[in-house]
């Protein structure tokens, strides 16, 4: 288990099981014990929203004898905080956004809360520094000056990496999008959305992103899809694994609990990627589980990776399959000239050249027959 570095925020084996129709199914754990209950199915790191770990009315001594428990605790369980990240949508001030609020006190309350934030996860070492926009949005466009409402957002984010800077804690910044909650509509909704907000900060290269299963499957997207966009632009900072059936309420479900096919694609994209971040288990157990089921989940989102990353190592040995890859994935030594950067002499080669649109039309490509032995493969008929 300790190949992976496997992590969870306190936020998920600590979820209660409140939901907007019921009350809470289970006791609330104290961050101490929920080190502890992380240690003991096996987890490398925990993460943590700052009121996660100090309650946002907590005085200065009621802080520091926190913060010297949760230290002890990490320290007897060798547990690291590999990420950190600010709650800027519980509370009601935060009601018409943080960073987007039309008011400007609360967007400098947001401001405010977000480097104490960051001061606190730098304590116990954290890297990577979350941004879940969370109510970043609107019910009513007539509400919102949308050019304002993403400047606003702009500058907080060049704000606070100055601050990172200045503070030198090195952190990276990861912006997680969430297209259907909690606002009517949420800005920069998709991970794409995010890449290309990115590229208008001050320091793009602080910025990548922290995509998450549900968020982007919740929209009917492939979330596969946007994490290799991801990866591609070397934006993939960290990321949210969890499960969800398109077209509900925000599930978060145990890793690989319904879509065992789309999760088995994506575990195959970040280990054939070389991804070696926090794998960051945003979750929860079912409502109707107790403590021991809360334990039941935690081991089977890391046991399903686990497993799944050993059906990678079968998929790219298994010969039937590589072959057939092969065979799609043919070179084709006619057309080899015309590839590469554009020269004129190369335009006009492509441009002379007669293609065979027919065959081109008429051949078959094996993709049924590739699906088929994927099932067999994960269903561990091969
Ligand atoms: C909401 C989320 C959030 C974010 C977290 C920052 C409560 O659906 O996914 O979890 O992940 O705020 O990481
Ligand atoms: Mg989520
Ligand atoms: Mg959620
Ligand atoms: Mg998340």
């Amino acid at each position: 288990m300790t190949q992976h570095k496997f992590s969870f925020g306190l936020w998920t084996v600590g979820n209660v099981g409140r939901d907007p129709f019921g009350e809470p199914v289970r006791k609330t754990l104290s961050p101490v014990e929920i080190v502890h209950l992380l240690a003991e199915v096996g987890a490398w790191g925990v993460n943590f929203h700052d009121n996660d770990l100090v309650p946002i009315d907590a005085s200065a001594s009621q802080k520091a004898q926190i913060v010297t428990d949760f230290k002890q605790a990490l320290k007897d369980t060798g547990l690291v905080v590999p990420m950190a990240t600010t709650n800027l949508f519980g509370d009601p001030a935060f009601k018409d956004g943080a960073f987007t609020s039309n008011d400007p006190a609360v967007r400098a309350y947001a401001l405010q809360k977000t480097m104490a934030a960051m001061d606190l996860g730098a304590e116990f070492g954290a890297k990577t520094y979350v941004f879940w926009g969370g109510r970043e949005g609107s019910e009513t466009d007539a509400s919102k000056n949308l050019l304002e409402g993403l400047k606003w957002f702009r500058e907080a984010l060049n704000f606070l990496c100055e601050y990172s800077n200045a503070q030198g804690y090195g952190y990276r910044f990861a912006l997680e999008a969430k297209p259907n909650e909690p606002r009517g509509d949420i800005f920069l909704p998709t991970t794409g959305a995010m890449l290309g907000f990115i590229q208008t900060l001050d320091q793009p290269e602080m910025v990548g992103v922290n995509p998450e299963v549900a968020h982007e499957t919740m929209a009917g997207l492939n979330f596969t899809h946007a994490v290799a966009q991801a990866i591609d632009a070397g934006k993939l900072f960290h990321i949210d694994l969890n499960d969800q059936n398109s077209g509900r309420y925000d599930q978060d479900y145990r890793f690989g609990a319904q879509n065992y096919k789309q999760s088995f694609f994506l575990v195959k994209l970040l280990q054939d990627a070389g991804y070696d971040g926090p794998l960051h288990f945003d979750a929860h157990a079912y409502r109707s589980e107790d403590l021991e089921g809360v334990k039941d989940f935690a081991r089977g989102c890391m046991r399903t990776y686990e497993i799944l990353a050993e059906k990678v190592k079968r998929f790219n040995a298994d010969a039937e399959i590589q072959a057939l890859l092969a065979q799609i994935n043919a070179p084709n030594a006619e057309v080899e000239p015309f590839r590469g950067a554009y020269t004129p002499e190369r335009a006009a080669a492509l441009k002379a050249y007669q293609f065979d649109r027919q065959a081109l039309g008429a051949r078959g490509l094996g993709y049924e027959k590739l699906d088929q032995l994927t099932f067999e493969l994960l269903m561990g008929a091969r």
